[in-house]
């Protein structure tokens, strides 16, 4: 299948680009970095690559376009493309971290599915891959708005399959816990990278091919089948307890 992987120039979705390339599909990684696009173009044979920001709406219809054109109709597309900036309670936070969440998150993620969606139906063929987070579902201090992004991911999901139902176009929310080995806290501590080590430290976290693999799954379902959502975190975290703040 012809496969776009958004955010493919790091963490979870270089590692998906890969695992998809092995599994034989036709991959399209891109992401804003052009070296590092160059790079994984150059180890790995067959490989696609493609210039995309996500939030930019012109560079989602040449990314988009260009696809069409060198590969043919794009059968799957993963919403990979995302980040959180800072960790600071909401009287606090940075208004510009808060609104590039929004605008690579949210937007991003709603102009690439926009864009892919009129060919799956009219092929009445696709799969719209998100990922969205247990941030989206259980909050954490200083995880306000990048917690929202992902609670929306989850909900645009779900209610495009309502658009969808009785159409094999697929949509899945895929939601992880603590993810290691990526830039992801690099990113959000802005690359005080002692900082985001400790996050992980004495913790064995989901790894990038982890969720690689959970993708891979989902397209080795039978057409119709739909998981709506996936929620995944490792062993070494759980999901309460709720805090209770005493005098
Ligand atoms: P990384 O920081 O390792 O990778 C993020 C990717 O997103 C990079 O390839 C980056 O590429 C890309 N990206 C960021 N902004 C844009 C943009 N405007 N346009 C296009 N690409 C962009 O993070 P992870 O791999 O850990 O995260 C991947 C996804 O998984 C994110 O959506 C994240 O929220 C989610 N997630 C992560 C978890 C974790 O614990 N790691 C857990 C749950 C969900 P470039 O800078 O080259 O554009
Ligand atoms: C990434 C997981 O818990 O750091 O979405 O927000 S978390």
């Amino acid at each position: 299948m012809n496969i776009l992987v958004t955010g493919a120039t790091a963490g979870f979705g270089e590692a998906i680009a890969k695992y998809l390339l092995q599994a034989g599909h036709t991959v399209i990684a891109t992401g804003r970095r052009a070296d590092r696009l160059d790079a994984l173009a150059t180890q790995h044979k067959g490989l696609h690559t493609h210039v995309l920001d996500v939030s930019d709406r012109a560079s989602v219809a040449a990314t988009f376009d260009w696809a069409e054109q060198t590969v043919g109709p794009i059968d799957v597309l993963v919403n990979n493309a995302g980040l959180a900036l800072g960790l600071e309670p909401g009287d606090r936070a940075d208004l510009d971290d808060w609104e590039t969440m929004i605008d690579t998150n949210v937007k991003g993620l709603v102009y690439c599915t926009r864009r892919a969606l009129p060919g799956m139906v009219e092929r009445n063929h696709g799969w719209v891959i998100n990922l969205g987070s247990t941030a989206g579902t259980y909050p954490y201090p200083g995880g306000n708005v990048y917690g929202a992004t992902k609670a929306f991911v989850h909900q645009f999901s779900v209610g495009l399959r309502s658009d969808l139902a009785g159409k094999n176009v697929h949509v899945a929310s895929i939601e992880p816990g603590l993810g290691g080995g990526t830039e992801f806290s690099n990113t959000r501590f802005k690359g005080d990278d002692a900082k985001a080590a400790k996050v992980y430290e004495g913790t064995q976290p989901l790894q990038a091919e982890d969720i690689a693999a959970t993708v891979g799954w989902l397209l080795s379902l039978p057409e119709h089948v739909n998981v709506n959502a996936i929620e995944l975190m490792p062993t070494c975290q759980a999901p309460g307890p709720l805090v209770v703040v005493r005098n």
